[in-house]
């Protein structure tokens, strides 16, 4: 067992979409980082999650040169269904604001991101539980930690980016008296099902149901991904197949004629929430992506608010490589600002398409009259395209 230092800029904590990100950015500046994961790669590498990609996340990919093997698989929408009760609607996204979204599995983007780390030689710590940080507020932060193998590592860096996600370490550093936290917790989860199977439909289709949401996305013209909102403390455990088959059917409606059933490759539950931190900084940590702020996934915006983070960032620390510190000073106000809007964007479609156990008969007229003024109104279209390709960056 031995004892190791390392001199960096940037301390990275969370080797997820985020920090994998922020390393590749802040390398081709000539910015040097080093990156501590609290599990495996292999596990880092099979998370299934998001799917659908704003303009400004595949901009962030071309900017990072990673954007080789997303050109050749990605597929472009020019739209997006919303269907309510046996009526839908397709909102032309591509008509309304001259940009696509773009399918291409944040799975993709994170192996197309390690695979770039590795080919430089960029350190990564993986599977490594334990980081202990300290003097955030000086001009010398350090993170240590123990290797697998048993070593302890300091890393003694100019910053810190947290970059760990939800359940991360960072965000607990900032002072109970500086943090605020807003949270809604919803009173539903999402059940997801990959399977390889044609999609049933060329866009993805946001589904209201007096059994619950559904939704169907994809991630290539031979593989699907599909969810159903379920009750919570439900497991994939109460969810056979079958069931799901039988309910994803019944709520899409006339929407899955050309369904196509098969066995699952993944099937996992989320629970649905909505939260967000301020302040993003303390001293010279930076919070960026879920370790900040999480949104429930209906409008996708989860994987396009972190790059966001990590875009903004990156500008601040060039600019503090040019001596300026403004930029840094300013992030997490300009940052917060963006996100308060995706925030909202994603608690209103939530709370358009899902069943709540404690809406009244006028709620769901509510809903129904939201769905109606959307189909009739271009006022209304404009206003969820623009947030569906994504608010100007
Ligand atoms: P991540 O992906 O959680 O990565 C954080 C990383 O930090 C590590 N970590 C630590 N490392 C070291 N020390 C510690 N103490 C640590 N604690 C944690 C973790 O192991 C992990 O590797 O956060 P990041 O990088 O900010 O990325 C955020 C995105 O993953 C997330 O916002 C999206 O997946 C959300 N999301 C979606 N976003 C979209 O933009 N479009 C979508 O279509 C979309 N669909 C989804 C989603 C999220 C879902 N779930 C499961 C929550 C669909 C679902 C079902
Ligand atoms: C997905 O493809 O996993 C997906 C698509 C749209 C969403 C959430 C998830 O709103």
């Amino acid at each position: 067992m031995t004892g190791r230092s390392i001199e960096t800029d940037v301390a990275i904590i969370g080797a997820g979409p985020s920090g994998l990100l922020l390393s590749q950015l802040l390398h081709l500046e000539g910015i040097s980082s080093v990156i501590v994961e609290r599990t495996t790669r292999e596990r880092v590498l099979g998370r299934i999650r998001a799917g659908v990609l704003e303009r400004g996340t595949v901009e962030a990919m071309e900017e990072a040169g990673v954007d080789a093997r997303m050109n050749e698989e990605r597929i472009d929408h020019d739209g997006l269904i919303i269907g309510f009760d046996s009526d839908s609607y397709e909102i032309p996204v591509l008509d309304i604001t001259g940009h696509y979204v773009t399918v291409y599995g944040q799975t993709e983007i994170t192996l197309d991101l390690v695979e770039a780390a590795e080919a430089r030689g960029q350190e990564i710590f993986w599977n490594c539980p334990d980081s202990a940080l300290a003097g955030l507020t000086s001009d010398a932060p350090s993170v240590q930690f123990k290797t697998r193998e048993g070593d302890t590592i300091t890393i003694e860096a100019k910053f810190v980016a947290g970059c760990d996600g939800f359940h991360g370490i960072c965000r607990k550093h900032i002072p109970a008296d500086k943090l605020r936290e807003f949270e809604r917790t919803y009173p539903f989860g999402w059940l997801g099902v990959l399977v390889d199977e044609p999609p049933i439909s060329h866009n993805v289709i946001y589904k209201s149901h007096p059994d619950g949401f559904s939704l169907a996305s994809m991630r290539s013209t031979t593989r699907s991904r599909y969810y159903v909102q379920t009750t919570p403390g439900e497991t994939v455990d109460d969810w056979p197949i079958e069931r799901f088959w039988e309910a994803f059917r019944k709520r899409m409606g006339p929407l899955a004629a050309n369904l196509t059933t098969g066995d699952p490759i993944e099937m996992s539950v989320a629970p649905l929430r909505s939260f967000v931190a301020e302040p993003m900084v303390h001293g010279r940590m930076f919070l960026a992506g879920d370790a900040a702020h999480i949104v429930p996934p209906t409008g996708a915006k989860g994987l396009n608010l972190a790059f966001a983070d990590v875009r903004r960032l990156t500008r601040a620390f060039i600019a503090w490589k040019k001596g300026d510190e403004s930029r840094l000073q300013a992030y997490s106000g300009e940052a917060l600002d963006r996100i308060w809007k995706a925030e909202r964007f994603s608690w209103y479609l939530t709370t358009l398409l899902h069943q709540f156990p404690e809406h009244s008969g006028f709620e769901k007229r509510m809903q129904r009259a939201d769905f109606d003024y959307i189909v009739s109104s271009e006022a209304a279209q404009k206003t969820i395209a623009e947030n569906y390709v994504g608010l100007d960056f």
